[in-house]
Order: C-alpha cells, then sequence, then structure tokens
C-alpha cells in the first residue's frame, strides 16, 4: 500500500505517525505552511485522510481532494469532519468509538471529584506552605449526588455506572427515552438541569448540540450546580459559564474542553472552584495506541476492499 497517500493532518500521536509511514505514502499536512498549495500539489496522490478532534476534514478540504476515498478519523468526535459533504462525495468515514470510552468517563469523574472536593486547590494550599496557618475550607459531598448525564450514548453510559458506584441517583436527557433503561429521564435539558447537582455534557456536538447548555440551563441548575463537559467546548456557551461562574450562580465547573482550544478564558483561572484540563480525556498511552490501530484497521481495511471496522459514513 506504499503508494496510497494518507494525508495526515497534525502531528497528534508520533506512534501512529509511524504505523502510517511504514504502510502508506504518507503527506504531513501540518509541515508546509501553504495548506492549499500543499493539498493542489499532491491532491491527486492522497486517497485518504487522518484527521483528528482539532483538525478534522472540512469541505473545503474535501473539494480539494479529487481521489479522497476515507477519512479515518483519530477521535469519537466527527464534528470536524464534514460529513454530509462525505455523504455527497461518497466518502467513506471511521471514527475510533469504543477503545476511548473507559478514559474519557474515567476522567469525568475524576474531574467531579476535583471540582467536589477542592483537589486542586488542596494540592496548591498544601505546596504553598498555607497549611501551616490552618486547615483547608470544607468541600461539597459527591456520594449520592445526582448526576443529570446530556446524552446517554456510549461514554454517557460509562459515566453513568461509574457515578451509580459512588451511590448517586442517575438522570439523563437525550432527543428520546432510551429503552430498557432505569435512570430517570427528563424530555429536555432545563428539567434536567433543575433536577440534578451535577451536570455532564457527554453528547456529540452537532448545530442542534451547539450551546446546548446556555444561560437558562444554567440558571436551572443553579447556586450550588456544577457543570462537567468532557464533550465539546461549543457546547457551553462559555460567555455565560463564565459569568455565572465569576457572579457565583454556579458552585463550580470542571472543563476538558473550551469553545476556541487552547485559547482558555483567563477569567476562569483565578477560581477555585474550577478546573482546567487540556481536552486530555482520551489522553493516555494504552488508549491513544488503541485508536491509532484501529485508525489503520479502518484504512487497511478500505483499501483491501474488507468491512470497514467502524464505519459512520
Ligand atoms: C480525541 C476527542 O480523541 O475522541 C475525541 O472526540 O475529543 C479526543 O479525545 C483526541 O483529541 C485526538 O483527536
Amino acid at each position: 500500500m506504499e503508494t496510497i497517500g494518507v494525508l495526515m493532518t497534525s502531528p497528534i500521536s508520533a506512534y501512529l505517525e509511524e504505523e502510517l509511514d511504514k504502510r502508506f505514502k504518507l503527506f504531513r499536512f501540518w509541515e508546509s505552511p501553504e495548506k492549499k498549495e500543499f493539498l493542489n500539489k499532491n491532491s491527486l496522490s492522497i486517497r485518504a485522510v487522518v484527521g483528528n478532534a482539532s483538525v478534522g476534514c472540512d469541505a473545503a478540504m474535501i473539494d480539494l481532494l479529487p481521489k479522497l476515498e476515507i477519512v479515518s478519523n483519530f477521535s469519537v468526535g466527527l464534528d470536524k469532519v464534514d460529513l454530509v459533504k462525505c455523504k455527497e462525495r461518497g466518502v467513506r468515514v471511521t471514527n475510533t468509538p469504543d477503545v476511548l470510552t473507559d478514559d474519557v468517563a474515567d476522567l469525568a469523574l475524576a474531574l467531579i471529584l476535583a471540582v467536589l472536593r477542592g483537589i486542586c486547590a488542596c494540592d496548591r494550599y498544601v505546596r504553598g506552605g498555607s497549611w501551616i496557618k490552618g486547615d483547608f475550607k470544607l468541600t461539597t459531598k459527591f456520594s449520592g449526588k445526582t448526576v443529570g448525564i446530556l446524552g446517554l450514548g456510549r461514554i454517557g453510559s460509562g459515566i453513568a455506572k461509574r457515578a451509580e458506584a459512588f451511590g448517586c441517583p442517575i438522570s439523563y436527557y437525550s432527543r428520546s427515552k432510551k429503552p430498557n433503561i432505569n435512570y430517570k429521564y427528563y424530555p429536555s435539558v432545563v428539567e434536567l438541569a433543575a433536577n440534578c447537582d451535577i451536570l455532564v455534557v457527554a453528547c456529540p456536538l452537532t448545530e442542534e448540540t451547539r450551546h446546548i447548555v446556555n444561560r437558562e440551563v444554567i440558571d436551572a441548575l443553579g447556586p450550588k450546580g456544577v457543570i462537567i463537559n468532557i464533550g465539546r467546548g461549543p457546547h457551553v456557551d462559555e460567555a455565560e459559564l463564565v459569568s455565572a461562574l465569576v457572579e457565583g450562580r454556579l458552585a463550580g465547573a470542571g472543563l476538558d474542553v473550551f469553545e476556541h482550544e487552547p485559547h482558555v478564558p483567563e477569567q476562569l483561572f483565578d477560581l477555585e472552584n474550577v478546573v482546567l484540563l487540556p481536552h486530555v480525556g482520551s489522553g493516555t498511552v494504552e488508549t491513544r495506541k488503541d485508536m491509532a490501530d484501529l485508525v489503520i484497521r479502518n484504512l487497511e481495511a478500505h483499501f483491501l476492499n474488507k468491512p470497514l471496522i467502524t464505519p459512520v459514513v
């Protein structure tokens, strides 16, 4: 397959880059300052794109690649891939579900505990020598609190199972009530927020879910509420979130994703009740290798005319 051109959009995994290099003619998109010229020059060689959660495969890229056959994305979220355009062009699309579910669900629970128990603030308190002057303030109990999950897919279900182990009642919102699920279903995000202590964003980002957590939802969650976002930054109206946190209309937030990554609103930096992570949901050695292997398996299946492992389109 070494003559098949594969475009990797950014250097997110050295292992994936090496494995692609072994099998295909690899085009490293990030190495060229002139992106459009780079695509025009190599357009007739590139039959596959390997994108990720930050740099995917948009309509402009698809239009410049007449030989494109498949987008094998190194992510479960496909909001940076123009799926409509891919369908129109007959371009196959795959992603990396399941292999990252545990990591992202684990991190959601880590964020909940970090925010409620002030883990990061406690660490800073000890390191800064403050303990000598007195004990850290009392924090907030997690076990038994109601966890509201926005989107009960693979990751949302993993979060629910973990929270149940802490004795937490689980409620959820999704477009429709899921059969054979014992969790409390709410037909609107506002009702979910009004009836939970911790709201976790775990749904895919689409035009319908952009800013699905808005001022109304934040006000419904209320001043004792906590928002956890392990989905996508644009799920939340970030300006409204920041003002609610600064004004005390929310008790706290645990954020792994932001509207304009890697830029994070600086008003959040001084808030003790906010935990900020650099989009590390799937960021473990084991999981990123599993994701890379899945990207490779999908590409090999496609070019060997075999069924794709994790087809989306
Ligand atoms: C990516 C993510 O896996 O999988 C997703 O949708 O958001 C991330 O965990 C990672 O950023 C590589 O694209």
